[in-house]
């Protein structure tokens, strides 16, 4: 297939490219966090977006090489900033079911942390509730034995899966991230407002952090704000951007 064997050609002519987007305190205003986003930078056809190839690479099993990459480079960003001086914060890296459910999963993050030097802390592991689809027990001693390394997990794009409720207390997490359609049109429909405010209730009762993502305005940030939100993210403050313009807001933290 011709994106399969781009795809791969592109992992060898190393044409892929991360870029950080920030995550914020809503109570201090501080830097807390930094979430890496795989961009594809192809010669012919300039960035693609991850969307456009992540479902291909997931079916192809390239996702592997591809997902270790991604830790790799991020992992090594984070301590490479960390060395510089700048404010130690956790990167969060986006994983796929198949990644997650890789036999050798736990092995190679082990793997990356050692090789990078990162202390596991300052790692966080955004997953998805397709994890769920595969057998749950397995997923949960995952999870543990993660968590048990000092590694922060989140749920990412939360209230779009489904069976949401049932695993949140068995799961060993530490975030949930409300998921950006719900806070979209927040300042405008009431039953989005009430789904976010039930999320973030339900998140501080299980005692988890809870972050929206997708905040693109002050009124988005200003509801967020007055339902306790804990923490955000989105357009409003930064895009994605390259790690060269991303030391710029670590410098204004430090
Ligand atoms: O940043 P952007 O809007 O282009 O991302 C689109 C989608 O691709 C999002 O769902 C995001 O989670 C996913 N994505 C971005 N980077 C990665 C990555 O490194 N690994 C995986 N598995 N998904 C990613
Ligand atoms: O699935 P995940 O939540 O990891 O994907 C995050 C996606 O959202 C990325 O593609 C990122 O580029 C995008 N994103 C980040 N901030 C905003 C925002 O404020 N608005 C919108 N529409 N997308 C955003
Ligand atoms: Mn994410
Ligand atoms: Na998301």
């Amino acid at each position: 297939m011709m994106l399969e064997k781009g795809l791969r050609k592109a992992l060898e002519k190393k044409e892929f490219k991360i870029h950080y987007q920030p995550k914020y305190n809503i109570k201090s205003g501080t830097i807390t966090g930094l979430e890496a986003l795989v961009r594809w930078d192809n010669s012919e056809h300039g960035i693609i977006s991850p969307m456009e190839f992540i479902p291909n690479a997931e079916e192809t099993g390239l996702i592997i090489p591809l997902g270790e990459w991604i830790l790799y480079t991020a992992c090594a960003q984070n301590k490479k900033w960390q060395d510089e001086g700048f404010l130690a914060i956790p990167i969060a890296v986006n994983l796929s079911a198949r990644q997650f459910q890789h036999p050798h999963f736990v092995d190679t993050v082990v793997r990356v942390l050692n090789e990078t030097c990162l202390e596991p802390r300052y790692l966080e592991l955004e997953i998805t509730e397709s994890i769920t689809m595969n057998n749950v027990s397995d997923v949960i001693e995952k999870l543990k034995l993660l968590k048990s390394l000092g590694i922060k997990l989140s749920i990412d794009d939360f209230g779009t899966g489904y069976s949401s409720l049932s695993y949140l207390k068995k799961f060993p997490i530490d975030s949930l991230k409300i998921d950006k359609s719900f806070i979209k049109d927040i300042h405008n429909d009431p039953d989005d407002l009430t789904i976010v405010k039930t999320i973030i209730s339900m998140g501080h009762n299980l005692k988890l952090n809870v972050i929206a993502e997708g905040v693109e305005n002050i009124e988005q940030l200003m509801f967020l704000e007055k339902h306790k939100c804990d923490q955000v993210q989105g357009f409003f403050f930064s895009p994605p951007i390259p790690a060269q313009e991303f030391s710029e807001f670590l410098r204004e933290a430090n």
